[in-house]
């Protein structure tokens, strides 16, 4: 039976000061230009694409330290987009946000939580976004969110959107990991957090895994967000993102991934990140990104 199709709200983010090479602030410009509201209209929704005047002007603020580098931009920034996504989920929206780099995640995923009790997280990336500035071997932001979500880090990123963490850690399942520091692994074993690496994927196959993780974050979840950061596609596949890493999804892997969560419709709200067009070969990247996006909002060969 079909679902009732949610409005989509695509929130742009042209942000990347939370990585150290320029270039995902372009994502959400070339993502847009590579026919994503066409493509979201085709599949029967009705799509507005908002513009990125709701975030602040950061170019002034220099505020920043070796272990967590350009904090002062990205606090400002995760705070106008926590607000932003949170405004879409109480309008009745599936807000759709276009990265830059995964940094933009503590907002995202703090606005996804804004009037939740119990918020699944699907985080699927090649690295597992799990440093802390204690733990940080570059200082990237981008290499935090996902602890900064579950309560670890600088406490005015901890604290976006309210004290309380805005995600459990046996709601959160990772899918793809394939490069994890010393301490992304430790917070990984001392949280519980359930975690497919590539192994994983490798050894029983992208649909056991997927089905496994479906059941995981939805289990008494009253949301599940989630937030892909395109790294974990091979490098070959997706050339145009800043830290890519061997050994990726690939092509039809990634989109039964994606068909898999359209047909569990379980995802309220996303984001799709780290596409740099400065680095891609064309529009490469950018338009695998909107394919998978089409394949998570159920396009089907028949
Ligand atoms: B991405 C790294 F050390 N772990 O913290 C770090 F390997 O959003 C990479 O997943 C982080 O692309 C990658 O800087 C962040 C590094
Ligand atoms: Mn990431
Ligand atoms: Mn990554
Ligand atoms: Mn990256």
């Amino acid at each position: 039976t079909a679902q009732p199709k949610r409005p989509i709200t695509v929130i742009p983010v042209p942000f990347d000061w939370g990585a150290s090479r320029r270039g995902a602030a372009e994502g959400p410009q070339a993502i847009i230009l590579s026919g994503l509201e066409r493509k979201l209209q085709q599949l029967g929704f009705s799509c507005t694409i908002e513009s990125s005047r709701y975030l602040p002007d950061v170019l002034a603020d220099i505020r920043s330290s070796s272990n967590m580098r350009h904090w002062g931009k990205t606090l400002s920034t995760v705070e106008a987009l926590a607000h932003k996504t949170a405004q879409a989920v109480a309008a009745g929206q599936f807000p759709l946000v276009l990265g830059g780099d995964h940094s933009i995640a503590i907002g995202s995923i703090a606005g996804a939580a804004q009037g939740r009790q119990r918020l699944g997280v699907l985080w699927i990336d090649a690295h597992g976004d799990l440093n802390t500035p204690d733990t940080t071997p570059s200082g990237n932001i981008h290499g935090m969110s996902l602890a900064c979500c579950l309560g670890h880090g600088d406490s005015r990123f901890v604290a976006v959107s309210g004290q309380q963490p805005k995600v459990e850690p046996d709601r959160v399942v990772l899918v793809g990991a394939r490069q994890l520091d010393p301490g992304e692994r430790e917070l990984i074993r001392a949280l519980g957090i359930t975690c497919f690496t590539m192994h994983d994927i490798d050894r029983y196959g992208m649909a056991n895994v997927m089905e496994k993780a479906i059941r995981i974050v939805s289990d008494g979840t009253d949301g599940v967000h989630l937030s892909f950061d395109i790294d974990s596609v091979d490098p070959g596949e997706a050339p145009g993102t800043g830290t890519r890493v061997r050994g990726g999804f690939q092509y039809r892997e990634v989109h039964l991934a994606m068909e898999m969560l359209a047909e569990a419709s379980i995802i309220t709200s996303a984001d799709i990140v780290e596409v740099n067009p400065l680095l891609d070969n064309g529009y490469r990247t950018a338009r695998l990104a909107v394919e998978l996006i089409a394949s998570l909002f159920g396009e089907r060969i028949l």
